[in-house]
């Protein structure tokens, strides 16, 4: 490889100790150098899958000094009691959002946060609807309208039956992207039939939770023969959007942040104040429950993590 100073690399694993870091051809296990701590600031840990590195000899010995300048980061807040961001991926073009039907049961609740904090981050998204073969009446065509109608792309799949495969891989083909969602959504099952010989662990959802641990354990950005790569993510339980100050919530929201450009008051929150255009499609049926009460919640939440939202300007 020559002389290593002063070379770049991407970050393709972070475990607790260290980096697992592609350097042209190779893959090396690296140390982080402490100056990369010394960055730290808000975050539980200062490097993410997909961030570009510089790397440099100390003491004869390789490691990442630094953490070059993010395009974007895609993050959520920490677990527990923990206010601080936690980093999940950087530098991506789209986070995937990957759901499920049967089992796990479709989480509108879970799919929403994911999608603010990607909305939040700058991050396209997609919404993957997966194990349509154990959706039940017209679940499958219901939630697709809810999701396309607010404007995000929607490709409902089963990994069973190796449908939708084509058209998750033309949206993954030549791009960087995230595979995210609750634990046993089949992630790493559709990603072993986009890329072939990955063999990734997959496992019985109920395994799975009675052994406490998820099936994959690590995020991990594997590139693909179609071109671009994937990062492949362990599932969430709760997903908490990190650093969204709760008046701008609403704008996160793509189909309420249109609709409330009509609202009597610039600053209203679709929470029953007078003239609401959000709350007038509502009584019409025209806009879905469900993404409302998500709305609901993650603004409570917000504000007790953030602090209250001034009523709105009358
Ligand atoms: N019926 C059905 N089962 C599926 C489908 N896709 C995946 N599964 C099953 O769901 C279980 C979980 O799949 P995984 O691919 O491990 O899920 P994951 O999202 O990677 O889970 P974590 O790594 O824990 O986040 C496995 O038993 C899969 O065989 C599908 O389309 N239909
Ligand atoms: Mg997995
Ligand atoms: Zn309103």
């Amino acid at each position: 490889m020559g002389e290593p100073e002063g070379l770049e690399g991407r970050v393709a694993r972070v475990d607790a100790r260290q980096l697992e870091v592609v350097v042209g051809e190779e893959t090396l296990a690296l140390p982080m150098l402490g100056r990369v701590f010394d960055n730290k600031g808000e975050d539980k840990v200062p490097v993410a899958v997909g961030d570009r590195v510089l790397l440099r000899k100390r003491d004869g010995e390789l490691g990442v000094e630094a953490v070059l300048e993010r395009r974007n980061v895609f993050a959520r807040r920490a677990a527990g009691q923990d206010s601080r961001r936690q980093l999940l991926a950087a530098n991506v073009d789209r986070v995937v959002v990957v759901a499920s039907f049967g089992n796990p049961p479709f989480s509108s609740i879970t799919v929403d946060r994911i999608l603010v904090a990607c909305s939040f981050g700058g991050i396209e998204s997609a919404v993957v609807l997966n194990k349509t073969d154990l959706a039940k009446g017209d679940e499958c065509a219901r939630i697709s309208s809810t999701y396309l109608r607010a404007g995000f792309k929607v490709i409902p799949t089963s990994a069973t039956r190796e449908e939708g495969i084509g058209a998750l891989t033309e949206l993954l083909k030549d791009c960087e992207s995230v595979l995210y969602g609750l634990s046993g959504v089949g992630k790493s099952s559709l990603l072993n039939l986009i890329q072939p010989g990955l063999g990734l662990k997959t496992r019985e959802v109920s395994e799975a939770l009675n052994s406490g641990r998820h099936t994959t354990a690590f995020a991990r950005r594997w590139p693909l023969d179609c071109g671009g790569a994937v990062i492949d993510t362990p599932g969430v339980r709760v997903f908490r959007p990190w650093g969204v100050p709760p008046s701008e919530l609403r704008l996160h929201f793509p189909e309420m942040a249109r609709l409330g450009r009509e609202c009597r008051y610039p600053a209203c929150l679709h929470r029953k104040e007078p003239a609401c255009a959000v709350e007038a499609a509502r009584e019409e049926g025209e806009f879905p429950e469900s993404r409302y009460r998500s709305y609901l919640e993650v603004l409570a939440e917000l504000e007790e993590v953030y602090g209250g939202t001034a009523p709105t300007e009358i």
